[in-house]
């Protein structure tokens, strides 16, 4: 569908023509004053770079650029110039006066399909211009209290159609503990567990570890103790299945770190900060709120299935609240979901990270909170905090998270 990545970094760039608010836009989505705007046509005359750390992207370099009409004296050097941008560019955004798409447009839009690179169309001045256009972001580059909501649309957008090369997972656990260190995994086998084998979580870990130089215990329950008290160097860290979670935190020194399969995953495949502040929205809900239960596959539901049964009734007992619980399997939401209060989505076994990411968004948009199974079980069983711990930033945001609810 799209075309080899140019760079490490996902090169992004804005192009429209003269005076339709590229740099504007540039400068509210790097929430600074970097690229010179003016009213006057032809501001930018060169492109201009920019990098940014966009999470959960990773590293962009935004190329502000010098518009370009089929009017203009210029038009044949800026027409030159844009081709070189886009030699270079893995995402293209149209920046358009409203939702006018002219010749100048359809130019670019031609040209960014002949090299197949997606591009993504920005209506700008929609303050000016009505927009009824809906195959496009709707955007007012000059007013800074749309600098979230527009971000957020333009990553949800990005993520959409970024190439597979720049969907980069960040690390499982090779980060959290240190070469030749040692790795404890505790694995129950309980009715859940599938026959003669390992579920594909345990199995990347203990994979991602081996990668990493690093070493792995792995231990069933109730041997976690005596294996652990007879263990001369203690490990680096800890990982259990979620549902002992509330287990091996009461079994588990204080100074020793600790987590689950399913929050290594959280961060693996899609965005734990997002998910933790998810998850701190569990005590703020009130009678009569609406949870959504996400699975994204029409599994078969065993009798005490964890996503239809377990996860419900422990909301119920924590919360204390007449809640109204509703269950969605497959590929989409569906669209009411902002009458939801919160979205608890499953561990996502069948989707990849792009999807993930785009659920997130999806409920960013629509103004509801969104956390996953094993985020919420730890949550649910009062130790979030404790497993969180070795992840040192999301760690700080959910306290802040918490403290404010
Ligand atoms: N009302 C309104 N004005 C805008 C908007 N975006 C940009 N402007 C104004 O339009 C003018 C042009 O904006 P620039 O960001 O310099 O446009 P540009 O596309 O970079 O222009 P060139 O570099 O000359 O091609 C400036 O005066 C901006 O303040 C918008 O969404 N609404
Ligand atoms: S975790 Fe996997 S098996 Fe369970 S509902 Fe989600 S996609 Fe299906
Ligand atoms: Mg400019």
């Amino acid at each position: 569908m799209v075309g080899a990545p140019k760079s490490l970094r996902l090169q992004i760039a804005l192009l429209g023509r003269v005076n339709v608010g590229k740099s504007s836009l540039l400068n509210l989505l790097t929430g600074q004053d970097f690229a010179i705007t003016s009213a006057v046509a032809g501001t930018t005359t060169d492109v201009v770079e920019k990098a940014q750390e966009l999470q959960p992207l990773g590293p962009v370099l935004w190329l502000d650029t010098a518009g370009f009409d089929d009017v203009s004296n210029l038009a044949d050097k800026r027409l030159s110039k844009t081709r070189q941008t886009l030699e270079r560019a893995d995402i293209v955004l149209l920046v358009c006066k409203g939702d006018e798409i002219g010749a100048t447009e359809e130019q670019i839009i031609s040209m960014a399909e002949e090299r197949k690179i997606p591009l993504i169309k920005v209506y700008n001045q929609a303050d000016k211009f009505e927009v009824t256009a809906t195959d496009g972001i709707a955007v007012n580059a000059t007013d800074r209290s749309m600098r979230d909501r527009v971000l957020n649309e333009i990553k949800a957008a990005i993520i959409k159609v970024c190439p597979e090369d720049f969907m980069n997972n960040p690390p499982l656990l090779g980060d959290l503990a240190p070469a030749h260190g040692t790795v404890m995994m505790i694995i129950p086998l309980d009715y859940e567990a599938p026959k003669g084998r390992l579920i594909m979580p345990q199995v990347q870990a203990i994979r991602d570890c081996l990668d990493h130089e690093q070493n792995i215990l792995v231990v069933k329950e109730n041997d976690y103790r005596m294996v652990l008290n007879n263990f001369k160097n203690p490990p680096a860290l800890v990982v259990c299945d979620s549902q002992i979670v509330d287990r091996m935190v009461a079994e588990t020194p204080a100074e020793l770190k600790c987590t689950t399969f399913s929050i290594l995953m959280a961060r693996f495949k899609g965005d734990l900060a997002k998910m933790v502040k998810g998850a701190a929205m569990i005590d703020k809900l009130k009678d009569g709120d609406k949870v959504l239960i996400a699975e994204s596959c029409t599994h078969h539901a065993m009798e005490d299935d964890i996503g239809r049964v377990k996860i419900p009734n422990w909301l119920k007992k924590k919360t204390q609240k007449n809640l109204q619980i509703d269950f969605v399997s497959g590929c989409d939401f569906g669209t009411n979901l902002s009458d939801y209060k919160l979205v608890i989505q499953c561990g996502g076994c069948t989707i990849n990270r792009r999807e993930i990411l785009s659920r997130i968004y999806k409920c960013e948009k629509a103004g509801v909170a969104i956390t996953n199974y094993g985020v919420c079980i730890s949550e649910l069983k009062g130790v979030l905090a404790r497993v969180l711990e070795p992840f040192g930033d999301v760690y700080e945001e959910y306290a802040k998270a918490k403290s404010a609810v």
